[in-house]
């Protein structure tokens, strides 16, 4: 084997896991077109990729996960910090020692007859990771989703400052499936899965897990966040962050387009990044965001010329689909709501025929995924690669809630917002394993995400607050598209309209519009969400209604926030006075 680096902690981690797992081959990830090109005829020669129509779809590829292997899975995921305490009551934990051995135990000899693939992770700009794995599907999406390559290993010098990522598909055992994060050693181990969020270990392990306990530890955050730019007619940029759980639309807000009025009079949105960001205050005091991939790693279903052309377009070159439907007529492929026009000769996301005019299970899995090059994106934002990052105005929460929340509504301050987003609640959707419709609590969309105790993670947003001239923190909104009405039919069209809510939310942070204030925080007047174009679909008295704040409604929300927070007191975690007191302000304010 050629080694690409004299890195000694590099070299001698690498050695140690090949005596592990025992590789027949070892190959290095150089990041080179060729390489990759090598490395996709070779998935195409085993199965594990199938080319798609290049005319139509050039350099696209299907992969297709074990039928039990097809998303994020909660339940086996772990932060194994050395206390328990330290883990929090919302994070699984295992004490290390023990965790390493049952891993290494699992991962023992798990490469003999495979190939083990040596790549540089991460961001260029900031940190860096190696991910060891066995699995092609996963080398070519890490090739998409970070900046892999050699340059990585010479940034790194001679630095131990470096993610250490082990992956072993191994035999799919659900049983056996663990993805454990290391925060206080820098790992990442995971075995026994081949899906996307468990096994792109840059992705969630490591540039949310991970990255936020270093970002504790630094004094910077790793959140669940878009970043859009969105620029108003007077030609000026203006940048947003939000936070909504995984498969709550964050990659069609970020890839927004506005309505035809709005566009006209010159406003488009730009896109920095559709599911992470690295925040960090600038040199001027303001709060600065990078996004650390390097592609979209989306959900397929309801992807759309309507909902998403932009995401919609950014899969037509380089990009990998996994568990979609297969069309055998053209060798492209397709999914739920790409279209009215099912293919009828196709294989589905199981690998069975499928005929779109007679199934009655869908052809794609509901979390079926594209993973797309951001270069790709129409309205990529050319902020993308600033490693100074793009300056903050506003930061959303948001989730799925039928009844409760407003379509926006503002916090009154840093901490309210903070107090915001820790009680931030949505419906569940597929993108985890488990139940479908289901309220959790979610705070700042981190539940599954945060590499350590919740509460600490609270009291580090208050912290950063504490640093910050009130005049140049964001401003922290709270949103709801996914209203319904009595009968269950949304009651805003979301998508491109939500442009109507971030213009309002920008002229709030400009101070250039009055609000309504609420027991919860301040409401749009009705008259400043503009409805020109769509006053056929919202109709005032809807508008009216989505605007509403209901205070019984409020009061039960009220219980099962004690009940969440009671989690952490009964644990011994320290919910911050400030939250606590924001929570009793509520309380107060809905009676
Ligand atoms: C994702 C997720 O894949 O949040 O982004 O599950
Ligand atoms: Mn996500």
């Amino acid at each position: 084997m050629e080694n690409y680096t004299t890195n000694k902690s590099v070299l001698s981690w690498i050695e140690d896991k090949i005596a592990l797992v025992k590789p027949d081959n070892i190959v290095w990830i150089d990041g080179s077109e060729e390489q990759i090109e090598a490395l996709r005829a070779e998935g195409c020669s085993t199965g594990e990729m199938i080319k798609l129509n290049q005319e139509l779809l050039p350099d696209c590829y299907l992969h297709r996960t074990a039928v039990n292997d097809v998303a994020r899975v909660e339940a086996r995921t772990f932060i194994c910090t050395k206390t328990k305490a330290e883990a929090g009551p919302t994070n699984n934990w295992m004490e290390p020692d023990e965790a390493y051995k049952m891993l290494y135990d699992i991962a023992r000899d798990s490469y003999k007859g495979r190939t083990m693939y040596m790549g540089p992770v991460g961001s260029k700009f900031s940190k860096i990771g190696i991910e060891l794995t066995d699995s092609i599907y996963v080398v070519l999406n890490m090739a998409i989703m970070t900046r892999t390559g050699l340059d990585v290993l010479k940034a790194l010098g001679d630095s131990d400052d470096w993610v250490r990522g082990l992956h072993c598909k191994c035999q799919i055992d659900e049983e056996k499936r663990y993805i454990c994060q290391f925060p206080q050693d820098n790992t990442i181990i995971s075995v026994n899965s081949g899906y996307g969020g468990n096994v792109l270990l840059g992705k969630k392990c490591f540039a949310l897990r991970i990255a936020s306990y270093q970002g504790w530890k630094e004094g910077w955050q790793a959140e669940h966040m878009l970043i859009l730019g969105l620029k108003k007619p007077d030609g000026q940029l203006r940048y947003i962050c939000a936070a909504f759980p995984s498969a709550c639309g964050k990659t069609n807000l970020a890839m927004l387009i506005p309505p035809e009025g709005y566009k006209k009079n010159g406003y488009e949105v730009f896109t920095v990044g559709d599911d992470i960001s690295w925040i960090r205050k600038g040199p001027d005091g303001r709060l600065y965001a990078i996004n650390p991939e390097n592609g979209f790693f989306g959900v397929a279903p309801g992807t759309n010329e309507k909902s998403n052309p932009n995401a919609l377009a950014a899969t037509k070159k380089g990009t990998i689909f996994t568990n979609v439907c297969h069309n055998l007529d053209d060798n492209t492929v397709w999914w739920e709501k790409l279209d009215n026009n099912p293919p009828t000769n196709a294989i589905d996301w199981k690998g069975n025929p499928w005929d779109g005019r007679t199934a009655t299970e869908p052809g794609a899995n509901p979390n079926s995924r594209f993973t797309a090059p951001a270069k790709n994106c129409p309205c990529i934002s050319d902020q993308f690669e600033n490693p100074d990052g793009v300056p903050i105005s506003a930061m959303l929460f948001g989730g799925r809630r039928a009844k409760l929340a407003p379509l926006v509504y503002q916090s009154r301050d840093w901490n309210h917002g903070v107090f915001v987003g820790s009680i931030m609640s949505s419906e569940t959707t597929a993108a985890a394993a488990g139940a479908v419709g289901v309220v959790r609590r979610d705070p700042m969309a981190m539940l599954p995400f945060c590499g350590y105790d919740m509460a600490e993670y609270w009291q580090h947003w208050l912290d950063i607050g504490k640093t910050l001239d009130p005049d140049k923190a964001p401003k922290i909104f709270n949103v709801n598209w996914f209203r319904k009405d009595e009968d269950g039919n949304f009651l805003w069209p979301g998508f491109g309209d939500n442009l109507r809510v971030l213009d309002w939310i920008i002229d709030r942070c400009e101070g250039k519009v009055d609000a309504v204030e609420t027991p919860i925080g301040y409401v749009p007047k009705p008259e400043d969400i503009n409805l020109e174009g769509i006053e056929d679909e919202v109709s005032e008295a809807q508008l009216k209604e989505i605007l509403s704040v209901d205070n019984n409604l409020w009061k039960e929300e009220a219980e099962g926030i004690a009940q969440f927070y009671k989690k952490f007191t009964d644990f011994g975690s320290k919910i911050p006075a400030e939250l606590l007191d924001e929570f009793e302000t509520l309380k107060k304010n809905v009676q």
